[in-house]
């Protein structure tokens, strides 16, 4: 009996932590993942990726002005966040 409860207690905990990997509301917009991705092209590191820190060809670089949704010539962890959500799996 008490074993039975253990096994479903651990099934639990493993359930919480998998609803908080794929959706943690401390994060505005971006998974640590994406978080990561956007630090490393924002070379500069002043939480904006323009375009001269993508390198030509890059996807982003391509459609630049798509992602860059309030046309300031930038592209913010929020803006990357939305072109992540809307790549194609
Ligand atoms: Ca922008």
């Amino acid at each position: 009996m008490k074993r039975i409860h253990l096994v479903s207690l651990a099934f639990a905990g493993a359930v919480v932590l998998a609803g908080c990997a794929s959706n943690d509301i401390d994060k505005p917009m971006t998974n640590q993942g994406e978080e990561k991705h956007f630090n490393i092209m924002d070379r500069s590191k002043d939480g904006y990726i323009t375009k001269d820190e993508l390198e030509a060809g890059n996807e982003l670089l391509i459609s630049f002005e798509a992602h860059d949704l309030n046309g300031d010539g930038r592209i913010s962890e929020h803006e990357f966040g939305e072109y992540i959500a809307n790549i194609p799996d």
